[in-house]
């Protein structure tokens, strides 16, 4: 009986084996793909880790985008002009446009749209910090554009060389719109800028507000970035979370001085030998509370996508019931 047992260890552990001889080459196959730039699709195999990967980052993009309707969807209303608000209908639009995109892409990983929407509404996925701030003026929704976009840009270019293909394709439309929302941004802050005391007051108190959040949405620094090193191998990142927020500095800091406006960070300085912008230190426990839900705006957030959520019952009901409908349509013509 003992040697029963022997034997039928030595099989498990020569299947084991061989298992993990296949998974081993597979593996290696699949880098070779990544480092080669080949795209990876759905059906292709992969490595648990970089579908589970995946899904974390593009959900959690996805989620971005949705709640990040909310502090300017807050303004429609309000926008100062037709045409201001006009754009502003359309920008926010956008966005939504950018979160249905994202979600179709996680989902061609395994993962259902509504087990997405219930993490977020769950408070269980994250979303990005910057959107767990208010926006008091109408400066607020410039500096957004200017700033939030402007680093969304900086991050999201380079996901369009992303290895895995839905994200990377979907990038790229979402990029170009971006750069229409950085624009539209920068224009209402060089229109504040340009105009009253009051206005340039309202434009610098702005800038005051977002800069140092806009910092953190590049991620922690990269000694503290859990992902990154595993993204990196797997080229979903291209750059690290430090190197892509010194870009951002470095483009965005001459942008301020052009509107006349000055960065609120007194240790500011332009380093001539390293041939870029030195920045104060980032107050790290400020981000932290953000994603623990303790930021200014967290629990309005969610309480708005819960309640929009909600609300929006009948239209999945009735997308749902019209999606029956003419599928059984379809099937009694065929019979
Ligand atoms: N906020 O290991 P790390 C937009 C988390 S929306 C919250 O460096 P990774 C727009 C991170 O998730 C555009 N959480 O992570 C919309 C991880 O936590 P978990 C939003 C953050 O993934 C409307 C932990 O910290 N853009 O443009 O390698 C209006 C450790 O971090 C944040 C994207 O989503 C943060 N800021 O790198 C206007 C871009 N940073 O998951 C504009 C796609 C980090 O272990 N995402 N965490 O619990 C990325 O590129 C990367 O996920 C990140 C972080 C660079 C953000």
């Amino acid at each position: 009986m003992y040697t029963q047992g022997l034997d039928a260890a030595g099989a498990d552990a020569r299947a084991d084996s061989a298992a993990s001889d296949d998974e081993a080459a597979l593996l290696q196959r699949f880098q070779r793909r990544v480092d080669a730039e080949e795209k990876i699709e759905p059906k292709d195999w992969m490595p648990e880790r970089y579908r589970s990967t995946l899904i974390r980052q593009i959900s959690q993009h996805a989620h971005s985008e949705i709640v990040g309707m909310l502090p300017e969807g807050n303004w429609i209303t309000r926008a100062p002009t037709l045409q201001r608000k006009a754009i502003l209908i359309a920008k926010v639009q956008d966005e939504g446009g950018h979160g249905a995109y994202l979600y179709s892409a996680a989902e061609t990983l395994g993962v259902s749209r509504d087990q997405l929407i219930d993490q977020l509404l769950s408070g269980k996925a994250k979303y990005s910090s910057i959107f767990n701030y208010p926006t008091p003026t109408w400066a607020d929704v410039g500096a957004i554009g200017w700033l939030v976009d402007g680093a969304a840009i900086m991050n999201q270019i380079p996901l369009c060389r992303c290895s895995y293909g839905p994200y990377a394709r979907a990038m790229v439309r979402v990029c170009r719109e971006e750069s229409f929302h950085q624009r539209q941004g920068y224009d209402i802050m060089l229109r504040l800028s340009q105009g009253s005391a009051a206005q340039r007051r309202m434009a610098q108190e702005a800038l005051n507000r977002w800069w140092w959040p806009a910092l953190m949405m590049f991620g922690p620094p990269d000694a503290d970035s859990t992902h990154s090193s595993d993204s990196q191998r797997w080229k979903i990142k291209r750059f690290s979370n430090d190197e892509l927020r010194q870009k951002f500095v470095d483009f965005t800091v001459p942008q301020a001085q052009f509107l006349g406006l000055t960065v609120p960070d007194p240790e500011l300085r332009w380093n001539e030998a390293a041939e870029r912008h030195d920045i104060g230190a980032i107050d790290w426990r400020e981000f932290e509370q953000v994603l623990k839900g303790n930021g200014p705006c967290n629990a309005e957030r969610l309480a708005a996508r819960r309640s929009a959520h909600e609300q929006g019952a009948w239209v999945r009901e009735a997308a749902s019931a019209y999606a029956e409908k003419r599928r059984a349509r379809g099937a009694s013509r065929a019979a």
